[in-house]
């Protein structure tokens, strides 16, 4: 069911690495075939798009209306929730939001010494497209998580799309959308969507960026089309590492492990303890409490491939094995995690303390739930505003600051043997700014 490991164990270093990520296989018929279909919605458009459509999600769409949600209907969908539902949404919109107000990067400026000003200046981007899956993973917490942020960081025009296989529109998505201030909603999905987005038809106009998740098509797409746009990131399967100090419900931890897992069944959840009892303990309360989750087919097929509750000599043993794994998503469940967490090198999220589960965070904390997975936390971080701004250098020069910087670019240009560069600096030391002055 899960495996137990010991790090003091000689071939602990081997079975831990078993466990990594099956590895980028970006297979080349799946390269081949997103390589056709954004050639071909390059080149025929609309039409295009609307055959891929047709064809692979089986809609019965023949002109742009066909694809276009209006948006009177995202109001018509938050409207037509239950009340609880709406109010657990807002709840969750409104403290993603205040989160993510605070991740708002401002312009500065300053004067150098000779007069010049120096700064930069900080501008959302202009257009952003918000993936999200059709059927089974089509999240309503994840369109927040994508569009929110953009949202916050001033992008004046969003445009989601959402493929609808069977025709089903989930009103949670839209009700989602609504909150989230999307300002269009179109029901294509797949390579040919991103394709679409990428470099627009003759409706579609062209994004600035690409986010949200989506299946191996729709990850290789946005890898072919990076470039022409930003992307997020190419996520691989999800990851909760737990360090536990012995001292938490079993029962909390072992669904906290299956929280995890049921996403995927290459989801990876992992137990770091250095209690042998403890483990025991969780690894019982996984026996009996799995056969009671709707998804333990998945549940299972995860935690045996992937999972493991592994022995560590102590905690700080197993705060460097997670800085060595730099998991997604981090529980310190331990009696001072505040202490704790200064050890913490490298994780996509930290969720300290007992009450703090993964679940809390994924849905409504405030922090973003699209995080660095397979170990790219090393360099990688949680999506933010800042992902939906960018940065433009200012620079304007005075009178008497460019007779001291002029000097200096003419020496270094002459250096480089650019000549045009050295004289257009020097031009500058002599004269006076205005023709004829
Ligand atoms: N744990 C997922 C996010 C999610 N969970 C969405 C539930 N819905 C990846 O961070
Ligand atoms: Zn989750």
């Amino acid at each position: 069911m899960i495996r137990r490991l010991d790090s003091q164990d000689p071939a602990f270093a081997t079975q831990l690495a078993a466990l990594a990520p099956a590895g980028e296989s970006s297979a080349s018929a799946v390269a081949a075939r997103v390589a056709a279909i954004i050639a071909d919605v390059r080149e025929r458009g609309d039409a295009a798009l609307l055959d891929y459509t047709r064809e692979l999600d089986r809609a019965p769409v023949h002109q742009r209306s066909d694809i276009e949600v209006p948006l009177t209907r995202l109001q018509e969908a938050l409207d037509g929730l239950p009340a609880e539902q709406r109010g657990a949404l807002e709840t969750a919109a409104q403290r993603i939001r205040d989160y993510h107000e605070r991740q708002r990067q401002e312009g500065w400026q300053y004067h150098d010494a000779q007069g010049n000003l120096l700064g930069q200046r900080v501008t959302p981007l202009g257009r952003v497209g918000v993936y999200v899956p059709g059927g089974k993973a089509s999240y309503p917490s994840s369109v927040l998580m994508n569009a929110l942020p953009a949202s916050v960081a001033g992008v004046a025009d969003i445009t989601m799309v959402v493929p609808t296989p069977e025709g089903q529109l989930n009103e949670l998505v839209l009700a989602a959308a609504c909150l989230a201030g999307v300002s269009r909603v179109l029901t294509i999905g797949g390579a040919q969507a991103v394709a679409a987005l990428a470099y627009g038809t003759e409706t579609i106009v062209a994004v600035d960026k690409i986010v949200g998740p989506g299946n191996a098509y729709v990850a290789e797409a946005k890898r072919q089309v990076f470039g022409r746009v930003g992307i997020d990131m190419v996520a691989g399967p999800s990851e909760i590492l737990i360090i536990c100090d012995g001292g938490t419900d079993p029962d909390w931890i072992a669904m906290d492990l299956f929280s995890q897992a049921e996403h995927d069944e290459n989801a990876q959840s992992l137990l770091l303890c250095p209690d042998a009892d403890y483990l025991d303990r969780v690894e019982a309360a996984i026996h009996r409490l799995l056969p009671e989750m709707e998804r333990r087919d998945i549940i299972g097929k995860s935690l045996a491939a992937r999972g493991a509750l592994i022995r560590t000599r102590d905690l700080d043993e197993a705060v460097q094995l997670s800085n060595a794994l730099a998991p997604e998503h981090l529980e310190l469940s331990v009696e001072d995690p505040l202490t704790l967490v200064e050890g913490i090198q490298a994780a996509g999220a930290i969720f300290m303390g007992r009450y703090s589960a993964e679940a809390l965070g994924d849905y409504c904390a405030g922090p973003n739930h699209v995080l660095p997975t397979s170990g790219t936390a090393r360099f990688f971080s949680p999506l933010g505003v800042y992902d939906f701004q960018k940065r433009s250098s200012l620079i304007m020069c005075s009178a008497e600051g460019v007779r001291e910087l002029g000097a200096v670019a003419s020496i270094l240009a002459r250096g480089e043997s650019l000549t045009a560069h050295a004289r257009s600096a020097e031009m500058r030391l002599a004269k006076r700014s205005r023709a004829g002055d």
